[in-house]
């Protein structure tokens, strides 16, 4: 079928690739009743599984689940053999597939596309073959798989070699037999575990040539687990609605165990039941906390290494299997069937290649820094292009003759991993930015194909031609998939999940992270949003619901999530009492915040009796007095203490490298307005006169507080300026209340749902002050005279009812001539970016919180080693 053919074929849709994804879009788009050609260049069905037909190429996902859902006859028409299929069982079932559905019809074998370019004025794809065929369509699809471009072999004389040549990404389809052979493997991915210990078989020797050492746990492969079976008998729908909706696309119970927390014996009790149950959700699930918390992680990981050190023998090769530069699952773990035993055979050997790295490819072997090895055969296990490779591989040029590798230059950017802006009518199947490679594919392939079908049958149903994302949209998803990133550990290492593994490939966390359960909900939700983010455009008109699906950082969303599902009774229908005592009880459960130098307790004079204080001193040098802050906590003048903020009072003195010096004021309604300003400026006047007592630097002194509390610290600059001082050097006001209007946007916007609630705000406000005096600049200070005020700090979070009022404040501070950073939480509400320990993404603002505090006091250093 690959010949020339002079009048351009024409079709609705052309789909690249025949494996899981491409088989089940040709069979959606047929029932759409569109005219479809497939393209793979293998010489038949079955992506990955057609190419990766290694010794011991099997699936790490239980077979029950890494198979279709969309045809329940299907399911009852096929059994897999085992827990772990091998590859060539799940190739024949692709084939059972595109045969009981007559797929094979529209599908072309050893055919590539070289090419794909969109003709604007005809709004269709001209696509064109290695044998120079030119195909048109109106949809042009990629069903090209993750991890199905080869990265070529970046060792110095590749190609040298005269023995016998293997990739375990392009197995021979005879097989190979490695009898009375010496072979080399180099690369202990999931290829290379998988195979060596069936090289080792047949190999007279064999050398694994190990860069990194990987996590491996076994498969204990088998029957298919009894458990699932029972389930998917009892109800199979149930259970399939179940993985749709999962983490990682198998129906599995997150734990809500912390790895940090947990006693030892719940500890080793998890882990073994993880490490005898065989599989990957299981292990990166022994704790909630492994994959954010580097201490939580190292309890699994050394664990793991335990299991290694038992297994093989020579404890040196040992440790040199025993991985220990990355945090464990943050490089893809592999399941292995008899993996780190292989090496106590005494014709097996490890060469680290951290301590004899290789050289050069030579004519008859391998030589290293120390060695020069002679083989017959070599066998490359050394991974993938991986989420971007086969994308970029063919020349994808969209409107303006862009193509998408230079769009890609610096990384992929994609609207929900389905899309990418200028590329009209390019879908992609489980592209970077979708949670593809970190989920059980096939879940996430056929919700992505059975989204797109729905988008043309909607187009369709409009009279809609294109679809396209807008760019705001992208670069809001692609911050989201970031975003999912970096509260993780992930990033960390150098894996081909960062685009690591091939050397000049930008670094960028290319799945998405989020879940595969919070990805369908984002989907579904730009639907139903009248496909918000996408420009769609035809004879039915042009549609653009501009927008972005997700804005809010992901544990902020998380802990909205979680206080949502506690259902406690609004703040505001209670009394200050109870109020009081459900905010204690809540913040007794907090994380405790970092380790400081020094923690003192005391009391001051206020104007109206003693106010209690507490000092937190930086651990560490420099020793002697440093910068003093005077902190306020939040919690509307009514709530709140010493207590309250102490975390945050830790993670600042921390990050700033001052003394914070924590001041309790008096409360509403007990002590109603001007009480608490007053107590503040009485406060910074005390902490000025006996500076050198508290261990500060008489002269530098700067305020902070965070919501009503930063409301009293811009009060007390004011005051503090027109009552005769003292000298101030700056204030740090985290989401700060400054004025008493209620009608600015960010109250329409974040009134209700935030935790700080517009009713809240106005109960916090009758409590403190009669509506006469909430226009004193005493209770809202951006009324007030600004000038010659101290530098300020203001922290205005996007999720807050007071963002608006932080903003105007630090307009207002500019313009009568004050220094101002103004810093933006982005997706963070009024209280997140104070929960220390539990939301990590406030860790960057509070560092900048810290900054400024340093800045207010040059001499300040902050200590060493806070994340
Ligand atoms: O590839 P990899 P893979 N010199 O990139 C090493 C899926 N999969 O084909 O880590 C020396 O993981 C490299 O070393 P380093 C699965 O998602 C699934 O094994 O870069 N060594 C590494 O050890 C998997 O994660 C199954 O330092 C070099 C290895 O080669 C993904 O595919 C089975 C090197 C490559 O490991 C990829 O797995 C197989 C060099 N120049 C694959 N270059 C299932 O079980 C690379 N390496 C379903």
């Amino acid at each position: 079928m690959n010949k020339p053919a002079s009048v351009p074929e024409q079709c609705d849709a052309v789909v690249v690739g025949a494996g899981f994804s491409g088989l089940y879009m040709l069979y959606r788009l047929r029932q759409l009743g569109l005219s479809v050609k497939v393209f793979d260049s293998a010489g038949d069905v079955g992506g990955t599984w057609y190419w990766n037909r290694y010794p011991g190429a099997r699936c790490d996902i239980p077979t029950t689940d890494y198979t279709y859902s969309f045809d329940p006859e299907l399911e009852k028409e096929w059994t897999w053999s085992e827990k772990y299929a091998t590859q060539p069982e799940i190739l024949e079932y692709l084939r059972f597939v595109a045969d009981r559905h007559g797929l094979r019809s529209d599908i072309e074998f050893s055919v590539t596309v070289t090419s794909a370019r969109w003709d604007e004025p005809e709004k269709r794809w001209r696509i064109t073959t290695d044998g120079g065929r030119e195909v048109r369509c109106r949809y042009y699809i990629m069903a090209t798989g993750c991890l199905s471009t080869p990265k070529s072999p970046d060792i110095q004389g590749a190609g040298r070699f005269t023995g016998q040549v293997y990739f375990t990404s392009r197995w021979p389809h005879e097989g190979a037999d490695f009898t009375g052979q010496r072979v080399a493997v180099i690369g202990t991915g999931s290829s290379g575990i998988q195979s060596i210990p069936l090289v080792a078989r047949q190999a007279r020797q064999l050398a694994v040539f190990q860069r990194t050492a990987n996590f491996s746990v076994p498969a204990h492969n088998g029957p298919a687990p009894a458990g699932r079976l029972e389930q998917l008998d009892e109800d199979r729908v149930a259970y399939r609605h179940a993985a749709r909706w999962s983490r990682g696309g198998v129906p599995n119970e997150p734990t809500d165990v912390l790895g940090v927390t947990a006693s030892g014996s719940v500890r080793r009790e998890r882990f073994e039941a993880a490490w005898e149950q065989g599989e990957l959700f299981g292990i990166l699930n022994v704790f909630a906390d492994q994959g954010v918390n580097p201490a939580s992680n190292d309890i699994v990981a050394e664990m793991i290494r335990e299991k290694i050190r038992s297994a093989v023998e020579d404890p040196e090769t040992a440790e040199a299997l025993c991985p220990k530069d990355h945090y464990f699952g943050t490089k893809r773990p592999c399941l292995d069937t008899g993996y780190f035993e292989t090496y106590n055979l005494p014709h097996v050997r490890l060469v680290d290649l951290r301590k004899q790295p290789i050289v050069s490819i030579t004519e008859d072997g391998i030589e290293t820094a120390d060695e020069s090895f002679g083989f017959d055969a070599i066998v490359y296990a050394t991974g993938f292009d991986a989420m971007t490779g086969a994308l970029v591989a063919a020349d994808v040029a969209g409107r303006d003759g862009l193509s998408l590798k230079e769009k890609w230059a610096a990384g992929p950017s994609t609207y929900l991993g389905l899309m990418t802006a200028g590329f009209p009518n390019f879908f992609m199947l489980t592209g970077p930015g979708s949670p593809s490679v970190l989920s059980n594919m096939t879940v996430s392939i056929e919700q992505h194909v059975d989204w797109v079908a729905g988008c043309l049958e909607d187009m369709r149903e409009e009279g809609l031609e294109t679809i396209e994302p807008t760019a705001l949209a992208e670069a809001g998803w692609d911050q989201h998939v970031q975003d999912c990133a970096a509260i993780t550990l992930y990033p960390t290492a150098n894996s081909w999940y960062m685009g690591a593994n091939v050397p000049g490939k930008p670094r960028v966390f290319l799945p998405y992270i989020g879940g595969v359960s919070a990805y369908r909900q984002a989907c579904d939700e730009v639907v139903s949003q009248g496909y918000l983010g996408f420009r769609m455009t035809g004879p039915g008109g042009v549609r653009c619901r501009d927008g972005v699906v997700r804005r809010m950082q992901p544990d902020v969303a998380m802990v909205l999530e979680l206080v949502a599902a506690m259902g406690m009774p609004p703040m505001d229908t209670l009394s200050a009492a109870d109020a009081r005592a459900l905010l204690a009880a809540t913040a007794a459960t907090r994380p405790p915040g970092p380790e400081v130098g020094e923690v003192i307790d005391g009391v001051i004079p206020g104007p109206a009796g003693e106010l209690p204080y507490r000092l937190y001193r930086p651990a560490g040098p420099p020793e002697g007095p440093r910068p003093l802050v005077v902190y306020f906590h939040g919690g509307g003048w009514v709530l709140g203490n010493l207590d309250s903020d102490d975390p945050l009072c830790r993670d600042l003195c921390a990050r700033s490298g001052a003394v914070i010096v924590s001041v309790n004021y008096r409360h509403a309604p007990e002590a109603r307005f001007p009480a608490a300003a007053l107590d503040a400026l009485a406060a910074v006047q005390w902490v000025d006169a006996n500076a050198i007592e508290l261990g500060g630097i008489p002269g530098q002194l700067a305020v902070a507080g965070w919501s009503a509390g930063a409301n009293i610290a811009a009060v007390a600059c004011q005051l503090a300026r027109d009552t005769g001082g003292p000298h101030i050097s700056g204030q740090v006001l985290i989401c700060p209340v400054v004025d008493s209007d209620t009608t600015r946007l960010s109250y329409q916007e974040n009134g209700d749902g935030y935790i700080l609630t517009t009713a809240l705000m106005q109960w916090f406000w009758d409590h403190y002050a009669d509506p006469a005096d909430r226009g004193d600049p005493r209770a809202a200070p951006l009324r007030g005279d600004l000038e010659g005020l101290p530098p300020a700090c203001i922290i205005a979070a996007d999720f807050d009812p007071l963002r608006d009022e932080g903003v105007a404040y630090a307009r207002a501070l500019e313009a009568a001539g004050v220094p101002v950073r103004l810093a933006r939480a982005r997706g963070h509400t009024h209280t997140s970016v104070t929960m220390v320990g539990v939301v990590i993404s406030g860790a960057p603002v509070r560092a900048e919180i810290g900054e400024a505090l340093r800045d207010f006091f040059p001499s300040a250093e902050p200590q060493e080693h806070l994340s």
